[in-house]
C-alpha cells in the first residue's frame, strides 16, 4: 500500500516540479521550490469534446505546487497569452510586490514577457493560485498551492485535491480566444441587477453567487461524463482539499454515504466538525476528512448553488467488487442534509486580535449594485490603515447574489463565537451581514473584493492602503 509520504512524492513528480536542494532518503525538506510556469493556450478533453482554453504549464488545472511553511517559492512566469496577465497567490500572506494585483502591486506582464514571483509562504494550508487580470480566471488559469506544516497534526492515509469550476470554453460555436467563450449572463445583459427567477430553480433559499450560465461544472477539469476517480481502500481515512476555482458559481458539496469532517477553512485549522454538506463560495477552501468504510463507488456531488448545473467525481474503493461509477446525474441525498455554517467553525490556533474590546479602526462596507460603498469614504478612495492596528470590517450585502469577499495579504477572523481564520467569506444576499477582524501586520497596497470575477471586474473592489 502506498504510504501518504510516498503518495505526496509521487504527486509532486507527476506535476513536474523542480525541488531545490537534496531531499533523498530522510534528508530535511528542501529550503525552497522553483516552479517555472508558462501561461498559454491549452487544449483539454471534455469527455470527447476537444476544447481550447488558457492554462498554466500546459494543463488544467495548472500543476499542484507543494512546499512547506516557511519555505520560499519561486515561479518564473512566462506569458504566452495574447494579453497581459498576473498571478495572485490566494491565501498566502506574502510580501506586497508579489501579490499579483495588476496595476496595484505590479505592472501587468505583457505578452511574451516574463516575471519571477518569489516569496516565502508563512502559513500552512490549502491555498491556490490564479490569474488576476480581466476575465482570465474564467478560463483554466488556476491551480492548487498546498503548504504543508512543519509537522502534520492530522492523521490520514491518503489525500486528494479537488478544484471545482464552472465551464464554457470550447463548448459553444464562438471561436476560442475572445470573451464569447466565457460564461454568459442571462438575457445578454450584465451579471448584476436582473431578476433571479431564471437562475433560482431551487426556490428562495437557493440564491446564486452569480447570474451567468455554464454548460458544465467540472472537478479537476473533468466533466460528469468522464469524472475524476479518487481511489481509496477500505478503512482509509482520506483528506480532501476542496477549492472553489469558479468565476461565477458557488457550490454545495457532499459525498453519497459519507459524512464530511471539516478540519480546515481557507487552509486554517478549525475544531473538527462533522456535517453532511458544505457550501463553498468562489475562492474558499475546505479540507474534509472522509472515512472509506463501505466498499463501492460513491458519488461526490458538486451542485451549483442557486442555478442550473451539477458536477461530480467518484470516490472508488479499489478493493471492492462493484466499482462501476454511479450515474452522472445522481445527486447524493447528503446535499440536502446538515449544511456547514460559519457558526460551526471554531478556530484552534492562536488569535491575532483581542477577544473583546474596541478595534483601533472599523470600516463599514455595503455591497450595492456593482460597488463596495465604504461609510465615510468617497467612491474609489483607498481605505487607510496603520501598521499594527486591529482593524474590523463589517459587510452588508444589499444585492440579490451571495458575494464571497476576499482580503489579500492577510487572514481575518470572523466575529462569530468560534473566531475562525479565513481569507474569503460569503456575505449572504438580500441583507446578509458579517464582520471580521484582522491585524494590519503586512504593509502594502491590498485589494478587498468580491471573488465573483465578473463582479470584481465591474467594480466590486476597494484598496486597503497602509499609511
Ligand atoms: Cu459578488
Amino acid at each position: 500500500m502506498t504510504t501518504r509520504r510516498q503518495f505526496l512524492r509521487l504527486a509532486g513528480l507527476g506535476a513536474g516540479l523542480v525541488a531545490l536542494g537534496g531531499c533523498a532518503g530522510g534528508m530535511p525538506a528542501p529550503p525552497g521550490l522553483t516552479v517555472p510556469l508558462g501561461a498559454g493556450e491549452v487544449g483539454i478533453d471534455l469527455a470527447g469534446t476537444r476544447a481550447t482554453t488558457w492554462g498554466y504549464g500546459g494543463t488544467v488545472p495548472g500543476p499542484e505546487i507543494r512546499l512547506r511553511a516557511g519555505e520560499t517559492l519561486r515561479v518564473p512566469l512566462t506569458n504566452a497569452l495574447p494579453e497581459p496577465t498576473t498571478v495572485h497567490w490566494h491565501g498566502i500572506s506574502l510580501v506586497n510586490p508579489m501579490d499579483g494585483t495588476p496595476g496595484l502591486t505590479q505592472p501587468p506582464i505583457d505578452p511574451g514577457a516574463s516575471f519571477e514571483y518569489a516569496f516565502a509562504v508563512p502559513d500552512a494550508g490549502t491555498h491556490w493560485y490564479h490569474a488576476h487580470s480581466g476575465h482570465q480566471l474564467d478560463r483554466g488559469l488556476y491551480g492548487a498551492l498546498v503548504v504543508e506544516p512543519a509537522a502534520e497534526e492530522l492523521a490520514y492515509d491518503r489525500e486528494y485535491t479537488l478544484l471545482l469550476d464552472d465551464w464554457r470554453d470550447g463548448l459553444d460555436a464562438a471561436p476560442a480566444g475572445g470573451h464569447a467563450g466565457h460564461g454568459s449572463p442571462p438575457g445578454g445583459s450584465g451579471a448584476f441587477g436582473g431578476t433571479d427567477a431564471a437562475e433560482d430553480p431551487g426556490g428562495p433559499d437557493r440564491v446564486s453567487f452569480g447570474g451567468r450560465s455554464y454548460a458544465l461544472m467540472l472537478v479537476n477539469a473533468r466533466p460528469p461524463a468522464d469524472p475524476a476517480i479518487f481511489e481509496v481502500r477500505r478503512g482509509d481515512r482520506v483528506r480532501l482539499r476542496v477549492v472553489n476555482a469558479a468565476a461565477d458559481t458557488g457550490f454545495r458539496f457532499a459525498i453519497d454515504g459519507h459524512p464530511l469532517t471539516v478540519t480546515h477553512s481557507d487552509g486554517m485549522a478549525v475544531r473538527p466538525v462533522t456535517v453532511d454538506a458544505i457550501r463553498i463560495g468562489m475562492g474558499e477552501r475546505y479540507d474534509v476528512l472522509v472515512d472509506a468504510a463501505v466498499p463501492g463507488a460513491w458519488q461526490i456531488g458538486v451542485l451549483a448553488e442557486g442555478k442550473t448545473g451539477f458536477g461530480r467525481a467518484v470516490l472508488r474503493h479499489t478493493d471492492a467488487p462493484a466499482t462501476a461509477a454511479p450515474p452522472a446525474d445522481a445527486r447524493p441525498a447528503e446535499l440536502d442534509g446538515r449544511l456547514l455554517t460559519y457558526d460551526d467553525l471554531v478556530a484552534t490556533g492562536p488569535s491575532r486580535v483581542p477577544e473583546a474590546g474596541v478595534p483601533d479602526r472599523t470600516y463599514a462596507l455595503t455591497l450595492r449594485g456593482t460597488d463596495i460603498d465604504v461609510a465615510g469614504l468617497a467612491p474609489g478612495e483607498p481605505l487607510p490603515v496603520h501598521h499594527g492596528e486591529w482593524v474590523r470590517v463589517t459587510v452588508r450585502n444589499e444585492g440579490a447574489h451571495h458575494h464571497p469577499v476576499h482580503l489579500h495579504g492577510h487572514h481575518f477572523q470572523l466575529t462569530t463565537a468560534g473566531r475562525p481564520r479565513k481569507d474569503t467569506a460569503v456575505v449572504a444576499a438580500r441583507g446578509g451581514e458579517l464582520a471580521f477582524d484582522w491585524r494590519a501586520d503586512n504593509p502594502g497596497e491590498w485589494m478587498i473584493h468580491c471573488h465573483n470575477h465578473y463582479h470584481m471586474e465591474d467594480g466590486m473592489m476597494r484598496t486597503i492602503s497602509y499609511r
